[in-house]
């Protein structure tokens, strides 16, 4: 059975995340199943998509799925990893993806929506940032993700705490682009497709890859690419990131000892 629902409909599509069972945690077969839908909605000339969970759901996606992290010594979310796959078919997608958000986005989750164009939240929607959390490194082209979403002092509170902001903050911190009451999420978001689909589809697949690429553009020297790329192995070759792997797989809290 599938774990997504999609449809395409004058030009707008719709990708509908449905695997409540897992809380759309972003596991290879959930995050293949959106990228083939964006592949097709890509050939079908789809004008926007909107990402979204179901109505009513408490979690929107629980983030990377963690039962597929490696449990040590190796790069846990390399280039060619599901998630990092699926946030670059979003980035590349030729036409504007609207992330309409009802309740909780939780870690890779996370930096999904942020990768997409436009975030329409509902007050009840949080955003956490959590590879503190499970003691995981976090992706170098994920944190630039961030730095480019917010202001750098929330980025680090929400990096060093680990725990969830509010809709509203999201909304001061730029992170989101509207927060729309619930019963009205849906209509606002739609109108916000259909007046995309009005304008000149060329004009704003180039602005958008003209975006991706300029707010990518931060020169840096090999040295400090090694450098950036080499604590990530500190942390995924450590004690602790196995500890944090274990304890969620177990269901108890972690006990870290910074090693
Ligand atoms: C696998 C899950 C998950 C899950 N993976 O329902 O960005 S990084 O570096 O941090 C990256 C590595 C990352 O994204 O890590 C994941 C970050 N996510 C989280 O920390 C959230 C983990 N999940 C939760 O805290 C809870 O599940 C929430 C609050 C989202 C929902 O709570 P709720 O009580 O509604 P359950 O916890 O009962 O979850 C339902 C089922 O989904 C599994 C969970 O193990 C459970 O499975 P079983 O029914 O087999 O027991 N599940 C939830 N999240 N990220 N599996």
């Amino acid at each position: 059975m599938g774990m997504i629902e999609t449809t395409l409909d004058g030009g707008v599509a719709t990708i509908c995340l449905d695997h409540f069972g897992k809380r759309n945690a972003l596991a290879a077969p959930l995050v293949q199943e959106i990228v083939d839908a964006l592949e097709d909605f890509r050939r079908r000339e789809a004008r926007v998509a909107i990402l979204r969970a179901r109505p009513g759901v408490k979690v929107w996606s629980a983030g990377h799925d963690v039962e597929e992290l490696p449990e040590g010594r190796r790069d846990p979310l390399g280039w060619d990893d599901p998630l990092r796959l699926l946030i670059r078919c979003v980035e590349n997608f030729p036409a504007p993806v609207i992330a309409m958000i009802e309740g909780g986005v939780w870690g890779g989750a996370c930096e999904v929506v942020m990768a997409c164009d436009l975030v329409i939240a509902a007050p009840n929607a949080t955003f956490a940032v959590t590879p503190a959390k499970l003691g995981v490194p976090y992706n170098i082209s994920g944190m630039l993700t961030f730095m480019n979403g917010a202001a750098l002092r929330v980025v680090k509170e929400m990096a060093f705490t680990a725990k969830p902001i509010s809709a509203g903050r999201a909304l001061r911190a730029d992170l989101v682009n509207h927060v729309v009451p619930l019963d009205e999420i849906e209509a606002f978001t739609y109108a916000m497709a259909r007046d995309i689909v009005a304008n000149a589809p060329l004009s704003i697949a180039v602005m958008k890859e003209q975006l991706r690429i300029l707010a990518g553009a931060h020169p840096m020297s090999p040295q400090g690419f090694e450098r950036v790329q080499g604590l990530r192995r500190l942390v995924y070759d450590s004690e602790d990131y196995a500890e944090g792997i274990r304890a969620f797989k177990e269901k108890r809290k972690p006990v870290y000892h910074g090693r």
